[in-house]
């Protein structure tokens, strides 16, 4: 049997110039999506915040882009963004790999540097596929997992973007007249019209992605974008619900798809409360919030006390980064109705403290356009009735417009500044 090397190993009569630009232009729509939705995710994760918020205090030039504080409104933006960037994610990746089996042959090709020129553009391929394949696979596992390797999602997932957008430019750059004179040579409602008997190779091409040696067609170019579209469209109706309420049941690829029965504290939780070991007699009569303000003012609250505040209800989602997300109708103290209990009417950040001892998401910073927001809460109830230990009882922040985990869960301590 010949090698992978050899050309003659390659023998799919589908393979082409033309199927591989079909694949392309797909993947060219869809990309620049994948990129400015996880640019905008990385923005509203607002690393300007540093401390416990960054993870990539060396982003540098990379993070230059965000010279805004992530937005407060309209409250749905991060479930949109985040919802469209994983959906999407998983919808591409049928596609991906059907590209990366149209062009197999290219990348076994040997010997595997002819030219200066040639070299440059493997590279260029090299790390191209290498951080594709490694979003996707770390994407996933986000969803999947929570957190299994030995280095930060975060941070990983940021400089690997960075590391695919320079390949993906570049491959762009040197391909695209390729891919649209390929395009232009035959027509897709032919193609569609053509059965597995009628199918035969496409001419021989200067890139060599159409077989020396074609063997007879055993599917149809119609059948394989068939089932390369039947792929991602089946990822996606099997996950599409895990971002909208009322398909949640027919989210059975995500793992907080399942659905949690119909009481008011029936919904996703990503970490409970028996999980983060917090004693249970510390969130009950016995807890107090302490706010903290710019000036050195504390005042310490009852939640009977906080009780007795103007409430505020509000119907506002919580949207992880892993893509899934949920609308609640939240009661709760306004933020900047906290801020003002303790001298804070100019302030520029508020640091949250959680009960929760240790983990990435104990504590958290929040700008001041989030503390002034009208919608920002310190959420005592959800539906009508007090939060569920799981959801966070005695209160929780809820932040329009942020990812999830700025909704610090078991919330202890407040310390307002008037530094950002
Ligand atoms: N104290 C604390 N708060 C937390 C978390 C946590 O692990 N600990 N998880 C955060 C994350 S990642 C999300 S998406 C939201 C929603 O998670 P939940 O479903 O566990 O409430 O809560 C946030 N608040
Ligand atoms: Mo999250």
């Amino acid at each position: 049997m010949p090698l992978p090397t050899d050309p003659r190993s390659w023998r799919s009569p589908l393979r082409g110039p033309w199927l591989t630009s079909v694949f392309a232009v797909v993947l060219l729509v869809g990309l620049p999506l994948m990129i400015v939705t996880g640019l905008l995710s990385y923005a509203a994760y607002d690393p300007a915040l540093g401390g416990s918020n960054d993870q990539t205090p060396e982003a540098g030039l990379l993070a230059s882009y965000i010279w805004f504080d992530w937005f407060t409104s309209p409250s749905w933006l991060y479930r949109l963004n985040q919802g469209t960037h994983v959906l999407l994610g998983l919808a591409l990746i049928p596609l991906v790999l059907a590209k990366l089996w149209s062009v197999a042959p290219k990348l076994f090709e040997w010997p595997p540097v002819s030219s200066v020129a040639q070299a440059l553009e493997r590279l260029s391929i090299l790390l191209l596929v290498g951080s594709i394949l490694f979003l996707l696979l770390t994407g996933v596992m986000n969803i999947q997992y929570d957190y299994a390797w030995g280095f930060s999602f975060y941070t990983g997932h940021f400089y690997a973007a960075w590391v695919f957008i320079a390949a993906f430019a570049t491959h762009v750059a040197l391909k695209l007249p390729a891919m649209i004179r390929a395009l232009r040579s035959r027509s897709l409602v032919e193609e569609l019209r053509t059965s597995t008997a009628d199918t035969v190779a496409e001419p021989m091409d200067p890139d060599h992605l159409v077989s020396p040696d074609p063997a007879e067609a055993t599917v149809s170019r119609r059948g394989a974008l068939a089932l390369v579209g039947g792929s991602s469209l089946t990822l996606l109706a099997l996950s599409v619900g895990q971002s909208v309420d009322p398909l949640r049941p027919t989210a059975l690829l995500s793992p907080r798809g399942r659905s949690y029965g119909d009481g008011p504290n029936d919904f996703q939780i990503n970490t409970t409360f028996a999980e983060i070991g917090i004693d249970p007699t510390q969130t009950g009569s016995s807890w107090r919030l302490r706010l903290l303000g710019p000036d050195g003012q504390t005042r310490v609250l009852r939640r009977e006390e906080l009780l007795t505040m103007a409430m505020v209800t509000e119907e506002l989602p919580i949207a992880c980064v892993e893509g899934w997300s949920t609308s609640q109708l939240w009661t709760g103290v306004q933020l900047r109705e906290l801020a003002a209990l303790v001298g804070g009417v100019d302030v520029e950040s508020v640091f949250v403290e959680s009960m929760q001892q240790g983990g990435a998401f104990s504590t958290m910073s929040l700008t001041g356009k989030q503390i002034r927001a009208d919608k920002s809460l310190l959420a005592l109830k959800v539906n009508g009735v007090d939060l569920s230990l799981d959801h966070g009882f005695p209160a929780r922040m809820i932040i329009p417009a942020a990812p999830g985990v700025r909704n610090t869960k078991w919330v202890e301590t407040l310390t307002f500044g008037r530094a950002a």
